[in-house]
């Protein structure tokens, strides 16, 4: 009897193992209860490291946001923008990754320190990034929603991986549409993850080219340069100030000057205003593929915060690893090996 019972769950890990291996990645199994025997208190101790942070600077709450973003759209949700570099060649070297604050990195080693403490070795730093950008969202008053966790984290991390993965600021809706939708995510949901830019900063650097060289081949400057005519008038004078021509590379501006602390809709409101900061925020306005859903979410916050929550679900789901093709990192900006 005892002998039978060791068999059978013997061979119930075998199954398990089998169909493990079996799924490729990307289509790991994932559920907001993956920790409930083996990390129970995983989602509040992370909700603590979280807020401590969050007090102690607001910009945990946009850099933690967009670093999970980042981490989704290059070799999936697997914490692979967390690696650090040895030669500057990991993921978070590349140009597309070289803005993305620092304190997004610390709020998830800060989480993973505490939560290592309660269940060593168990949690992904992958969950722990997912986890932490939910949390900064509703702790900006912004929506709750479930997170689903049994994530394995990353065994690559390269810089040359991100070129062509990540949408720039300059792009239309049909470039960014078409890069959503590798990751099968919908021009709806392209338009409400793009909402995330209610919070966080921008570097002047990444739209002067809007204020000052408008219309110019090649952005080269001089003659005949204007403003991009799709700016409030009153909004380009407010960013001309901030970022006069010969602006540095530090300088950043809110990205929703209307209320940047705050997660809300008043995002899609600044664009039916001409106040969209990027030629990507705008363009969800001008263009008509885009437009019903900034209108739809500009009226209704809770359109926009239903239509938000799915599309973070979504984006959690890319590129998940499993198996072989991950593992649970101890130190969540190194290889275990
Ligand atoms: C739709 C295409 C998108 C484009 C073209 C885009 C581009 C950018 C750029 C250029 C910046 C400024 C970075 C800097 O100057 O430091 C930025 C900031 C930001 N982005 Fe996006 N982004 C997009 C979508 C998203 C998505 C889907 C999210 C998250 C769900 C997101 C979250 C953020 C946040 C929170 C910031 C502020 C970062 C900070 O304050 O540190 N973005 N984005
Ligand atoms: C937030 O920071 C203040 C000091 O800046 C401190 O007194 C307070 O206890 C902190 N709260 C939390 C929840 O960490
Ligand atoms: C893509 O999304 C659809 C609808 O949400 C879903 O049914 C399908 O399984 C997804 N495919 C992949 C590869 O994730
Ligand atoms: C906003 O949208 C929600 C969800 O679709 C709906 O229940 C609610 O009635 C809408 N509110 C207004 C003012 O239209
Ligand atoms: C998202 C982003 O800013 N991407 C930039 C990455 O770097 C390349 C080349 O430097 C730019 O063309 C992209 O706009």
């Amino acid at each position: 009897m005892e002998r039978w019972r060791k068999r059978g769950s013997l061979l119930a890990v075998a199954a398990v193992a089998l169909v493990a291996a079996l799924l490729p990645s990307g289509e790991a199994k994932l559920s907001p209860d993956y920790y409930r025997s083996t990390c129970p208190d995983v989602e509040a101790i992370v909700r603590e490291a979280v807020a401590k942070k969050v007090n102690e600077t607001f910009v945990t709450v946009p850099a933690t946001l967009r670093l999970f973003f980042h981490d989704c759209f290059v070799e999936g949700c697997d914490a692979s923008v967390i690696i650090a570099s040895r030669d500057n060649d990991a993921e978070k070297d590349a140009p597309g990754n070289v803005s993305l604050a620092g304190d997004g990195f610390d709020t998830v080693v800060r989480a993973k320190a505490e939560v290592e403490k309660a269940c060593p070795g168990v949690v992904s730093c992958a969950d722990i990034l997912a986890i932490a950008a939910r949390d900064v969202v509703t702790m900006s008053s912004g929506p709750h929603w479930p997170v689903e966790l049994g994530r394995l984290d990353g065994l690559v991390s390269k810089a040359g991986s991100v070129a062509g993965r990540l949408p720039g600021p300059d792009m239309r809706v049909d470039d960014l549409a078409a890069l959503f939708a590798k990751h099968n995510l919908t021009t709806l949901d392209m338009v409400a993850l793009s909402g995330a830019h209610t919070v966080g900063f921008a570097h002047c650097t990444r739209f002067t080219g809007r204020l000052y060289r408008h219309g110019v081949a090649g952005g080269g400057g001089g003659g005949g340069a204007s403003v991009d005519p799709s700016y409030d008038p009153a909004y380009a004078r407010q960013l001309m100030e901030a970022c006069p021509p010969d602006v540095g590379a530090t300088i950043a501006v809110d990205m929703d000057p209307v209320t940047p602390t705050a997660f809300d809709n008043a995002y899609y409101g600044n664009l039916a205003g001409g106040m969209g900061l990027f030629t990507s925020d705008q363009a969800l306005y001008s263009d008509g593929a885009s437009r019903p859903a900034v209108g739809d979410f500009a009226k209704n916050q809770t359109r926009f915060f239903e239509a938000f929550k799915d599309a973070m679900v979504k984006l959690g789901r890319v590129g998940v690893k499993t198996g072989r093709h991950g593992e649970i990192r101890r130190d969540c900006t190194a290889f275990n090996k």
